[in-house]
């Protein structure tokens, strides 16, 4: 079997990162290892929320899973908490790379053209490095120009824009870029990506559905890694935790008793397990 380690947040309430990741991973067939970062009462959008750092259990769990001799499929990182967060989990990048182990990084920092609460530029420069580490990228466009210290070009950038951002980004050190909540230039919703070693450029975009929400950048990457994992093709990948995501997006959307804080990403998991048992048939 597979196993997955995922280092981010516990956020009691929100659904997002380790209570979407553990989930969705686990879906996919894959043992999910966590590190958890942080416990909050609910994530950052709430006013007056809890916020428990787990800084220092970070590097105890890291050298007794290296004495246990542990050896994981992927890394995947989403929110931080803190800068010495980040270089605890450059640390687990030099601990526990092997050469089967993919390097994921969702800088969740930033949406709207706006970091989080208790972020500053600092941070984001910070984030841009340890994405420079990563094999594989996946900010949205306001955590791309933050990494780059740039102007927020809003959420309806151009494609050429976008890609621009990307060319930038690849310069930090990763092996696949990835522009995730980008319109499209025919309206549709979706990501554009880019091959370094190979100079290609990519992209993929669904039906556009008008609901915006907390966590959908979580289920999107906790999707991604899921179906990488299971050995489609990064476009492949991608593309499934898209067409998933924008099916929690829709789920919501149509629900008259939705929550406004995140998406039904629970009621479409049997459609992510039918699109990743469907195509490893085909
Ligand atoms: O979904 C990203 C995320 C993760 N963790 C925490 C957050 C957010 C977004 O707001 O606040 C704590």
């Amino acid at each position: 079997m597979k196993r997955v380690m995922t280092i981010q947040d516990i956020s009691c309430i929100g659904k997002c990162s380790l209570t979407v990741a553990l989930p969705i991973i686990s879906a996919a067939g894959i043992e999910t290892a966590i590190v958890p970062t942080a416990v909050l009462s609910t994530h950052t959008q709430f006013k007056g929320f809890t916020f428990r750092d787990l800084t220092d259990d970070m590097e105890p769990i890291r050298d007794h899973w290296k004495k246990e001799g542990f050896i994981f499929n992927a890394i995947y990182t989403g929110y931080l908490g803190s800068e010495r967060q980040i270089d605890i989990v450059k640390s687990y990048f030099e601990d526990f790379s092997t050469p089967g182990t993919i390097k994921i990084v969702d800088p969740a920092m930033a949406d709207g053209g706006k970091l989080y609460v208790g972020f500053d530029e600092h941070f984001a420069r910070e984030m841009g490095k340890l994405c420079g580490k990563a094999d594989i990228i996946l900010p949205n466009i306001s955590e791309a120009a933050l990494m780059l210290g740039e102007e927020y070009p809003g959420e309806d950038a151009d494609e050429e824009t976008v890609k621009a951002l990307i060319l930038k980004l690849a310069k930090l050190g990763s092996k696949i870029v990835v522009i995730t909540g980008v319109t499209l230039s025919d309206g549709s919703f979706g990501f554009i990506g880019y091959n370094v070693e190979k100079n290609e450029f990519f992209k993929y975009g669904t039906e556009k559905v008008p609901h915006k929400s907390h966590g959908t950048g979580d289920i999107f990457a906790s999707a991604f890694t899921g179906a990488l994992v299971n050995g489609y093709s990064v476009y492949d990948s991608l593309s499934i935790a898209a067409d998933y995501t924008a099916a929690c997006i829709k789920n919501t959307y149509l629900d008259p008793d939705k929550v406004d804080y995140a998406v039904n990403f629970e009621l479409e998991l049997p459609y992510y397990i039918s699109r990743l048992s469907k195509q490893k048939l085909g």
